[in-house]
């Protein structure tokens, strides 16, 4: 796929939206969905892989650094700068370094992936993202044997990031994976949607994106993956250790301290909309429920 980083995001128009749309039709439904990449839930129903529009997608978001209101990120982000950009990897891996985003870009082969998304305050959406696999990336840097963790770092611009004033999180964010989450075909680093490169209010310009988990997990903006032997801290953890674990894989049966976590809402479907079921790993049990066998998952939040 010939998709170039550009570093800009100017016109934001629909027509890569309908292109898109348009493409998908061509290909034919549930069929041609198969052809970006792995099916990504194919067995849902059609109906609830329905893309979210670039206006939703792009428009309700959930990006502390630049404020807790849902339209914080896309009224402040515009100001973080993108470029040059670099993510150091570190840690247990064969060659350590500060790899150039553009460097990353031209050895990965991106792909579209249409993913449900599921944060853990009950909303989701359904978003067609490009992106590589991040086991390609860690292949790239060469991931040790004793390597058993991931950690992510999100930029840390407290200039350009008005909610970092605030100390609603320690900053920056930091996320985790299992080294066998991380390396996980489903797992990717997303760096478009909608064939566009990704809006900064969705975490320019390459932010992980772990379909099975709670939104949070996907962490924004990524400036630093290191490869470790023990559990790497994560932001939510550390704010709140009663409500946010570190597997938070989207489970129904177990309720958010504060809510229920059995049902959610899609965006855009409307005041009235019915709330629809939340599914055992966000619908992606059959390819993931493998990685946790012998776990309690009842306890592991
Ligand atoms: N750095 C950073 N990453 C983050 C967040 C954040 O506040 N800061 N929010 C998380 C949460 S709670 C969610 S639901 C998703 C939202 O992604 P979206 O705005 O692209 O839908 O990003 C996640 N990644
Ligand atoms: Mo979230």
């Amino acid at each position: 796929m010939a998709l170039r980083w550009t570093g800009t995001l100017k016109d934001r128009d629909v027509t890569d939206e309908a292109l898109w749309l348009n493409r998908r039709a061509l290909l034919g439904g549930a069929a041609g969905l198969g052809l970006m990449g792995i099916a990504g839930g194919a067995r849902a129903a059609e109906g609830d892989l329905e893309p979210n529009s670039w206006e939703e997608i792009t428009s309700y978001n959930n990006y502390y650094e630049f404020g807790t209101g849902k339209d914080d990120p896309a009224r402040y982000a515009e100001r973080l700068t993108i470029a040059p950009w670099t993510v150091r990897i570190d840690g247990l891996v064969d060659r350590p370094g500060d790899y150039a985003f553009e460097d990353i870009l031209s050895k990965m082969t991106l792909e579209e992936r249409l993913y449900r998304f599921r944060c853990v305050e009950a909303w989701s959406m359904v978003v067609p993202w490009t992106g590589f696999e991040l086991a390609d990336l860690l292949e790239l840097a060469g991931v040790q044997s004793s390597a058993k963790y991931v950690g992510f770092e999100t930029v840390l611009n407290r200039d350009e990031m008005p909610g970092t004033a605030y100390r609603v999180l320690d900053w920056p964010y930091v996320e985790g994976l299992r080294l066998d989450e991380a390396m996980h075909p489903l797992t990717i680093m997303a760096t478009g949607i909608y064939g566009k490169d990704i809006p900064k209010q969705n975490g320019a310009p390459l932010r992980l994106v772990v379909p099975w988990k709670y939104g949070f997990k996907s962490i924004k903006s990524v400036v630093r993956i290191t490869l470790t032997d023990s559990e790497p801290p994560t932001s939510w953890n550390k704010a709140n250790a009663r409500e946010y674990g570190f597997y938070s894989n989207v489970n129904p049966e177990v309720s958010h301290p504060r809510w229920s976590q059995a049902t959610e809402r899609r965006i855009g479907g409307g005041l009235f909309a019915a709330r629809q079921d939340t599914l055992p790993f966000n619908g992606y049990g059959d390819e993931v429920a493998g990685l946790y066998a012998g776990m309690d998952l009842s306890t592991y939040f």
